[in-house]
Protein backbone atom coordinates (compact mmCIF):
# COMPACT_ATOMS: atom_id res chain seq x y z
CA UNK A 1 0.00 0.00 0.00
CA UNK A 2 2.77 2.44 0.98
CA UNK A 3 4.72 2.14 -2.18
CA UNK A 4 1.73 2.06 -4.49
CA UNK A 5 0.90 5.34 -2.69
CA UNK A 6 4.27 6.78 -3.00
CA UNK A 7 4.73 5.64 -6.36
CA UNK A 8 0.94 7.47 -7.09
CA UNK A 9 2.27 10.95 -5.32
CA UNK A 10 5.44 11.04 -7.40
CA UNK A 11 2.90 10.32 -10.97
CA UNK A 12 0.60 13.05 -9.67
CA UNK A 13 3.64 15.23 -8.67
CA UNK A 14 5.01 14.85 -12.05
CA UNK A 15 1.51 15.29 -13.71
CA UNK A 16 1.08 18.44 -11.82
CA UNK A 17 4.95 19.77 -12.55
CA UNK A 18 3.89 21.50 -15.74
CA UNK A 19 1.02 23.30 -13.69
CA UNK A 20 3.48 23.88 -10.62
CA UNK A 21 5.65 25.63 -13.71
CA UNK A 22 3.02 27.65 -15.36
CA UNK A 23 2.13 29.08 -12.16
CA UNK A 24 5.95 30.15 -11.25
CA UNK A 25 5.64 31.89 -14.29
CA UNK A 26 2.79 33.46 -13.82
CA UNK A 27 3.91 34.91 -10.35
CA UNK A 28 7.03 36.20 -11.57
CA UNK A 29 5.15 37.69 -14.45
CA UNK A 30 2.61 39.21 -11.93
CA UNK A 31 5.53 40.45 -9.66
CA UNK A 32 7.40 42.39 -12.34
CA UNK A 33 4.29 43.84 -13.57
CA UNK A 34 3.84 44.77 -9.58
CA UNK A 35 7.45 46.11 -9.29
CA UNK A 36 6.79 48.35 -13.10
CA UNK A 37 3.73 50.04 -11.89
CA UNK A 38 5.16 51.35 -8.37
CA UNK A 39 8.30 53.00 -11.15
CA UNK A 40 5.71 54.19 -13.43
CA UNK A 41 3.76 56.03 -10.48
CA UNK A 42 6.29 58.02 -9.67
CA UNK A 43 7.83 59.63 -12.61
CA UNK A 44 12.03 59.66 -13.14
CA UNK A 45 13.39 63.08 -12.83
CA UNK A 46 15.09 64.78 -15.82
CA UNK A 47 19.34 64.90 -16.14
CA UNK A 48 19.71 68.33 -15.29
CA UNK A 49 19.01 67.97 -11.34
CA UNK A 50 21.54 68.04 -8.39
CA UNK A 51 21.83 64.84 -6.88
CA UNK A 52 18.54 63.85 -5.07
CA UNK A 53 19.25 62.69 -1.42
CA UNK A 54 15.23 61.57 -0.38
CA UNK A 55 15.13 62.01 3.31
CA UNK A 56 12.99 59.71 4.63
CA UNK A 57 11.81 61.46 7.89
CA UNK A 58 10.54 64.50 5.41
CA UNK A 59 6.70 63.54 4.80
CA UNK A 60 5.52 65.69 2.38
CA UNK A 61 2.09 63.80 1.62
CA UNK A 62 1.83 62.88 5.52
CA UNK A 63 -2.08 64.20 5.28
CA UNK A 64 -3.07 63.02 1.75
CA UNK A 65 -4.40 64.66 -1.28
CA UNK A 66 -6.13 63.70 -4.45
CA UNK A 67 -6.35 62.98 -7.17
CA UNK A 68 -2.29 62.32 -7.90
CA UNK A 69 -1.39 63.01 -11.63
CA UNK A 70 2.34 63.06 -12.78
CA UNK A 71 4.07 62.23 -9.48
CA UNK A 72 7.81 63.71 -8.88
CA UNK A 73 9.57 63.14 -5.13
CA UNK A 74 12.19 65.88 -4.61
CA UNK A 75 13.96 66.06 -1.18
CA UNK A 76 11.98 69.31 -0.56
CA UNK A 77 8.76 68.35 -1.57
CA UNK A 78 6.55 66.56 -3.60
CA UNK A 79 4.81 67.71 -7.21
CA UNK A 80 2.12 66.35 -8.95
CA UNK A 81 2.33 67.95 -12.12
CA UNK A 82 -0.48 68.00 -14.72
CA UNK A 83 -0.56 65.76 -17.72
CA UNK A 84 -2.84 65.32 -21.10
CA UNK A 85 -5.37 64.31 -19.02
CA UNK A 86 -9.07 66.38 -18.74
CA UNK A 87 -9.11 68.92 -15.66
CA UNK A 88 -12.11 70.85 -16.59
CA UNK A 89 -14.28 67.43 -17.20
CA UNK A 90 -15.22 68.66 -20.60
CA UNK A 91 -14.37 65.47 -21.88
CA UNK A 92 -11.19 67.16 -23.78
CA UNK A 93 -7.93 66.53 -22.55
CA UNK A 94 -5.95 69.63 -21.57
CA UNK A 95 -2.24 70.39 -20.70
CA UNK A 96 -1.72 73.36 -18.01
CA UNK A 97 1.91 73.30 -18.47
CA UNK A 98 1.83 73.44 -14.31
CA UNK A 99 1.75 71.19 -10.89
CA UNK A 100 -1.14 70.46 -9.73
CA UNK A 101 -0.08 70.80 -6.00
CA UNK A 102 2.98 70.45 -4.22
CA UNK A 103 3.14 69.23 -0.96
CA UNK A 104 5.98 69.68 1.40
CA UNK A 105 6.88 69.30 5.07
CA UNK A 106 8.83 72.27 6.27
CA UNK A 107 11.28 71.65 9.66
CA UNK A 108 12.11 74.01 12.33
CA UNK A 109 15.35 75.86 11.22
CA UNK A 110 18.49 73.64 12.75
CA UNK A 111 20.91 76.38 12.26
CA UNK A 112 22.93 73.95 10.25
CA UNK A 113 24.02 76.59 7.58
CA UNK A 114 24.02 75.93 3.85
CA UNK A 115 26.77 77.33 2.26
CA UNK A 116 25.11 80.82 0.37
CA UNK A 117 25.71 79.65 -3.53
CA UNK A 118 24.22 81.31 -6.83
CA UNK A 119 20.71 81.50 -7.11
CA UNK A 120 20.65 78.53 -9.88
CA UNK A 121 18.50 79.17 -13.63
CA UNK A 122 15.31 77.59 -13.90
CA UNK A 123 15.24 74.40 -15.54
CA UNK A 124 12.50 72.88 -17.81
CA UNK A 125 11.69 68.87 -17.69
CA UNK A 126 13.48 67.84 -20.82
CA UNK A 127 11.47 64.86 -21.20
CA UNK A 128 8.25 66.45 -20.47
CA UNK A 129 9.04 69.37 -22.63
CA UNK A 130 10.09 67.85 -25.23
CA UNK A 131 6.55 65.98 -25.27
CA UNK A 132 4.73 69.24 -25.22
CA UNK A 133 3.89 68.54 -21.69
CA UNK A 134 5.73 70.82 -20.09
CA UNK A 135 7.03 75.11 -20.70
CA UNK A 136 10.79 76.32 -20.99
CA UNK A 137 12.18 79.43 -20.65
CA UNK A 138 10.77 80.56 -24.07
CA UNK A 139 7.44 80.05 -22.61
CA UNK A 140 8.16 82.66 -19.81
CA UNK A 141 10.03 85.06 -22.20
CA UNK A 142 6.48 86.21 -23.30
CA UNK A 143 5.91 87.93 -20.77
CA UNK A 144 9.71 88.71 -20.24
CA UNK A 145 9.61 92.24 -22.24
CA UNK A 146 13.08 92.71 -20.70
CA UNK A 147 13.37 94.92 -23.74
CA UNK A 148 10.31 97.40 -23.03
CA UNK A 149 11.80 100.41 -20.60
CA UNK A 150 8.20 101.44 -19.94
CA UNK A 151 6.60 97.95 -18.54
CA UNK A 152 8.43 97.63 -14.90
CA UNK A 153 10.04 94.13 -13.73
CA UNK A 154 6.91 93.88 -11.35
CA UNK A 155 4.34 93.71 -13.76
CA UNK A 156 4.90 90.63 -15.39
CA UNK A 157 4.21 87.18 -15.21
CA UNK A 158 7.74 85.18 -13.58
CA UNK A 159 7.79 81.42 -12.59
CA UNK A 160 6.60 81.57 -8.88
CA UNK A 161 8.37 78.93 -6.81
CA UNK A 162 5.69 76.33 -4.74
CA UNK A 163 8.10 75.06 -2.74
CA UNK A 164 9.80 78.15 -1.57
CA UNK A 165 13.91 77.89 -2.07
CA UNK A 166 14.95 79.31 0.99
CA UNK A 167 12.73 76.54 2.45
CA UNK A 168 14.77 73.51 0.96
CA UNK A 169 17.75 75.30 1.96
CA UNK A 170 16.75 73.97 5.20
CA UNK A 171 17.93 70.82 3.49
CA UNK A 172 20.50 71.06 1.60
CA UNK A 173 22.07 73.17 -1.08
CA UNK A 174 21.05 70.09 -3.89
CA UNK A 175 17.36 70.50 -2.27
CA UNK A 176 17.37 74.32 -2.48
CA UNK A 177 18.72 74.07 -6.04
CA UNK A 178 16.12 71.89 -7.53
CA UNK A 179 13.32 73.78 -6.54
CA UNK A 180 14.01 76.03 -9.54
CA UNK A 181 12.42 73.82 -11.84
CA UNK A 182 9.06 73.78 -13.71
CA UNK A 183 7.55 70.81 -12.05
CA UNK A 184 8.04 73.42 -8.78
CA UNK A 185 6.42 77.02 -10.73
CA UNK A 186 3.37 78.44 -11.96
CA UNK A 187 3.23 81.90 -13.50
CA UNK A 188 3.11 84.38 -10.53
CA UNK A 189 2.59 87.85 -11.33
CA UNK A 190 6.25 89.39 -10.75
CA UNK A 191 4.30 91.89 -7.96
CA UNK A 192 2.02 89.53 -6.17
CA UNK A 193 4.81 86.80 -6.03
CA UNK A 194 7.88 89.21 -4.33
CA UNK A 195 5.21 90.40 -1.99
CA UNK A 196 2.04 89.25 -0.20
CA UNK A 197 3.21 85.38 -1.24
CA UNK A 198 6.77 85.71 -0.30
CA UNK A 199 5.17 87.20 3.40
CA UNK A 200 2.96 84.40 3.49
CA UNK A 201 5.75 81.97 2.69
CA UNK A 202 8.12 83.62 5.18
CA UNK A 203 5.30 83.32 7.69
CA UNK A 204 5.20 79.45 7.18
CA UNK A 205 9.03 79.24 8.21
CA UNK A 206 8.35 81.19 10.85
CA UNK A 207 5.27 78.82 12.30
CA UNK A 208 7.87 75.30 11.38
CA UNK A 209 9.90 76.89 13.62
CA UNK A 210 7.53 77.89 16.62
CA UNK A 211 5.80 74.10 15.82
CA UNK A 212 9.07 71.99 14.86
CA UNK A 213 7.27 70.90 11.65
CA UNK A 214 3.89 72.25 9.70
CA UNK A 215 3.10 70.83 6.49
CA UNK A 216 2.49 73.41 3.17
CA UNK A 217 0.20 71.78 0.40
CA UNK A 218 0.76 74.59 -2.26
CA UNK A 219 -0.95 75.72 -6.06
CA UNK A 220 -3.14 77.23 -8.72
CA UNK A 221 -6.60 78.10 -8.40
CA UNK A 222 -8.64 78.55 -11.78
CA UNK A 223 -11.97 79.87 -11.29
CA UNK A 224 -14.41 77.66 -13.16
CA UNK A 225 -11.68 75.14 -13.42
CA UNK A 226 -10.32 76.52 -16.51
CA UNK A 227 -7.23 78.91 -17.75
CA UNK A 228 -8.64 82.51 -19.22
CA UNK A 229 -5.08 83.39 -19.76
CA UNK A 230 -1.97 81.59 -20.99
CA UNK A 231 1.86 82.59 -21.73
CA UNK A 232 3.35 81.13 -24.89
CA UNK A 233 3.20 81.95 -28.42
CA UNK A 234 3.15 79.83 -31.34
CA UNK A 235 5.08 76.35 -31.03
CA UNK A 236 6.01 76.81 -27.41
CA UNK A 237 4.35 75.22 -24.87
CA UNK A 238 1.72 77.17 -22.86
CA UNK A 239 1.47 77.73 -19.23
CA UNK A 240 -1.77 78.39 -17.69
CA UNK A 241 -1.37 81.83 -16.04
CA UNK A 242 -3.92 80.74 -12.34
CA UNK A 243 -6.61 83.28 -11.09
CA UNK A 244 -5.19 82.74 -7.75
CA UNK A 245 -2.51 80.68 -5.20
CA UNK A 246 -4.27 78.54 -2.38
CA UNK A 247 -1.85 77.27 0.35
CA UNK A 248 -3.01 75.41 3.48
CA UNK A 249 -0.96 75.28 5.99
CA UNK A 250 -0.90 72.34 9.24
CA UNK A 251 0.30 71.42 12.03
CA UNK A 252 0.14 68.53 14.51
CA UNK A 253 -1.17 69.48 17.88
CA UNK A 254 -1.62 66.89 20.75
CA UNK A 255 -5.88 66.03 19.59
CA UNK A 256 -5.07 65.62 16.25
CA UNK A 257 -4.01 68.94 13.55
CA UNK A 258 -4.79 72.73 13.22
CA UNK A 259 -4.81 74.52 9.67
CA UNK A 260 -5.14 77.62 8.04
CA UNK A 261 -6.29 77.66 4.58
CA UNK A 262 -5.58 80.79 2.16
CA UNK A 263 -6.47 81.70 -1.78
CA UNK A 264 -4.30 84.61 -2.70
CA UNK A 265 -5.53 86.52 -6.13
CA UNK A 266 -2.44 86.35 -8.75
CA UNK A 267 -2.77 90.36 -8.94
CA UNK A 268 -2.27 91.74 -5.76
CA UNK A 269 0.03 94.94 -5.85
CA UNK A 270 3.28 94.61 -3.65
CA UNK A 271 2.34 97.16 -1.34
CA UNK A 272 0.28 94.74 -0.02
CA UNK A 273 1.31 92.15 1.91
CA UNK A 274 -1.87 91.51 4.13
CA UNK A 275 -2.76 87.71 3.56
CA UNK A 276 -4.58 87.08 6.66
CA UNK A 277 -7.25 88.74 4.70
CA UNK A 278 -7.38 86.14 2.47
CA UNK A 279 -8.00 83.19 5.16
CA UNK A 280 -10.28 81.15 3.88
CA UNK A 281 -11.27 77.38 4.31
CA UNK A 282 -9.65 74.00 2.84
CA UNK A 283 -13.34 73.10 1.35
CA UNK A 284 -13.82 76.37 -0.96
CA UNK A 285 -10.24 75.49 -2.20
CA UNK A 286 -11.38 72.01 -2.83
CA UNK A 287 -14.05 72.98 -4.55
CA UNK A 288 -12.37 75.44 -6.88
CA UNK A 289 -9.76 72.94 -7.71
CA UNK A 290 -11.40 69.53 -7.84
CA UNK A 291 -8.72 68.44 -5.26
CA UNK A 292 -9.31 66.41 -2.14
CA UNK A 293 -7.18 67.30 1.12
CA UNK A 294 -6.38 65.35 4.33
CA UNK A 295 -7.24 61.92 2.76
CA UNK A 296 -5.10 60.22 5.58
CA UNK A 297 -7.61 61.59 8.00
CA UNK A 298 -11.17 59.32 9.14
CA UNK A 299 -14.22 61.39 7.82
CA UNK A 300 -15.36 63.41 10.82
CA UNK A 301 -12.00 65.00 11.24
CA UNK A 302 -11.65 66.12 7.94
CA UNK A 303 -15.04 67.69 7.71
CA UNK A 304 -14.64 69.51 10.83
CA UNK A 305 -11.37 70.62 9.96
CA UNK A 306 -12.30 71.96 6.04
CA UNK A 307 -15.45 74.20 7.13
CA UNK A 308 -13.01 76.18 9.71
CA UNK A 309 -12.46 80.12 8.62
CA UNK A 310 -15.52 80.14 5.73
CA UNK A 311 -16.83 83.38 5.93
CA UNK A 312 -15.42 85.17 8.52
CA UNK A 313 -15.32 88.94 8.89
CA UNK A 314 -11.82 90.77 8.17
CA UNK A 315 -11.04 91.01 11.65
CA UNK A 316 -12.01 87.36 12.66
CA UNK A 317 -10.00 85.94 10.26
CA UNK A 318 -6.92 88.42 11.55
CA UNK A 319 -7.67 86.53 14.97
CA UNK A 320 -7.79 83.12 13.45
CA UNK A 321 -4.45 83.66 12.17
CA UNK A 322 -2.69 85.85 14.98
CA UNK A 323 -3.59 82.58 17.50
CA UNK A 324 -1.12 80.44 15.61
CA1 LIG B 1 -4.35 66.74 -14.31
CA1 LIG C 1 -4.49 67.92 -17.81
CA1 LIG D 1 -10.78 69.69 -20.65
Amino acid sequence: MDSMFCLLTKKQIMEIRPLIERMKSIITISVTLMIFANIQAQQAPGTRYKEIKIDSTYEHTKWGVEPTDLIYNFAAYTTSFDSDDDNNNDGVGDLWGIPEWVAFEIKKDTGQNTPKYNRPKWMTDDSLNTQGKAPNDATYAVSGVNALKEVSSDSRYVRGHMCPKNTADRISMEAGYNTHTILNAVPQLQWQNNGIWKSLENKSTDWADKYNRVWVFSGPVFFNKTPAVWLGQNNEVKAAVPDALFKIVIRETNNGIESLAFIIPNIIPKKNKNFKKYLTSISRIEDLTGLTFLTNLNANIQSVEKSKHLNLTDSKKRKAVNKW
